[in-house]
């Protein structure tokens, strides 16, 4: 009886990686430790975010990062987090960080491994209390194990990428992550400080009712882009924009939608950042059954020139994607 009336909490983080790791027989289990040192520095930032109010590390920190954005203080202390669990879990030769001007070496030199991480993105939303989020890209090593990373082992094309995932530090703070079989969502339930599976197998929906992008911006956007915007209106979509990618990104493969970024005046190449958003979204949606693309190319096919570099980036499920690519095709016709 007492059985009956005790619900389970559910599959924690830990046992659905250990079961997923029995999946994978040469599995040698340091992808594993480096999802659990990823999760523990998720934990970390829930509770910095939730103070932040309290303990006045809102607000910016007077210093710029290298997009010459004004860093906000708790995005310093996620850069900093992140960088010390990945160095101090061990698996992580190298890490490239958004925060950061160039790669870092960890001196974990046998480390297979190295991270692109974005500690936390949409760090302007904060001091408004929107949902931010981190996003990190895990690839393995080209240089050897045992030697100090290199550029080329941070400058692979996303379809090289062995996880990627984000966490949402939203009304709950969920991670989400792939390793190339499927997407899996777990929510943090802090009075047991575990990620629980909430949300197995996640599919995106395929037939999207949601369009993201900053129509702010349209007159910047290409007539392809316009076109397709106008016919997301007749379709009667719902418009639903954040401004937080993490946010617009979780709502969107929850519930079908696409999001765009394309370039803008401003942003000649786009905003988003190819290595530190665009590939680990574009990984994700590709595994829930959706599709990510620059506009021509498929965002994991591009090879990186530059750590920073930034990318158009169009993301979602297919019927909304291949109706965004009839605009681009009619736009090559009428040009
Ligand atoms: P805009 C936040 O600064 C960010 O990098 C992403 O999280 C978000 O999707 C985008 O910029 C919002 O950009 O130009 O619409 O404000």
């Amino acid at each position: 009886q007492a059985d009956k009336l005790t619900p389970s909490i559910g599959i924690t983080l830990d046992r659905f990686i250990k079961q997923k790791q029995d999946e994978f027989p040469f599995a040698t289990g340091e992808l594993s430790q480096l999802l659990r040192d990823i999760a523990l520095a998720g934990k970390i930032i829930h509770w910095e975010v939730n103070r932040a109010g309290l303990a006045n590390i809102t607000g910016s920190y007077g210093n710029y990062n290298v997009q010459g954005e004004e860093q906000q203080k708790l995005d310093v202390v996620a850069n900093v987090r992140f960088i010390r669990a990945l160095r101090n879990g061990g698996e992580v030769c190298g890490i490239i960080s958004e925060e950061e001007d160039s790669f870092i070496d960890t001196g974990n030199h046998q480390g297979k491994y190295v991270v692109a991480i974005d500690p936390l993105d949409g760090s302007s939303n904060i001091d408004v209390n929107v949902s931010i989020g981190t996003i990190f890209s895990i690839y393995r090593r080209v240089s050897p194990v045992g030697s100090p990373p290199i550029i080329e082992d941070f400058l692979q094309p996303g379809n090289r990428q062995v996880a990627a995932g984000y966490i949402v530090y939203g009304s709950s703070t969920m991670l989400v992550y792939t390793t190339g079989k499927g997407v899996n969502g777990f929510t943090y339930e802090q009075s047991i400080g575990e990620f629980i599976l909430s949300h197995p197998s996640i599919k995106v929906p395929q037939e999207g009712k949601i369009y993201s992008c900053n129509e702010g911006n349209l007159l910047d956007f290409s007539a392809g882009v316009q076109h397709f915007i106008e016919q997301c209106r007749e379709q009667r979509l719902s418009a639903r924009y954040i401004g937080s990618l993490v946010a617009d990104f979780h709502r969107n493969l929850l519930k079908g939608g696409i999001f765009l970024y394309p370039s803008t005046q401003k942003a000649p190449n786009g905003k988003l950042r190819l290595l530190f958003e665009c590939n680990p979204m574009a990984f994700l949606m590709e595994q829930a059954g959706g599709m990510a693309t620059d506009g021509k190319r498929r965002i994991l096919d591009i090879e990186p020139k530059e750590i920073h570099q930034r990318t158009p980036f169009f993301v979602g499920p297919q019927n909304l994607m291949e109706r965004l690519n009839q605009c681009f095709q009619q736009e090559e016709v009428n040009a």
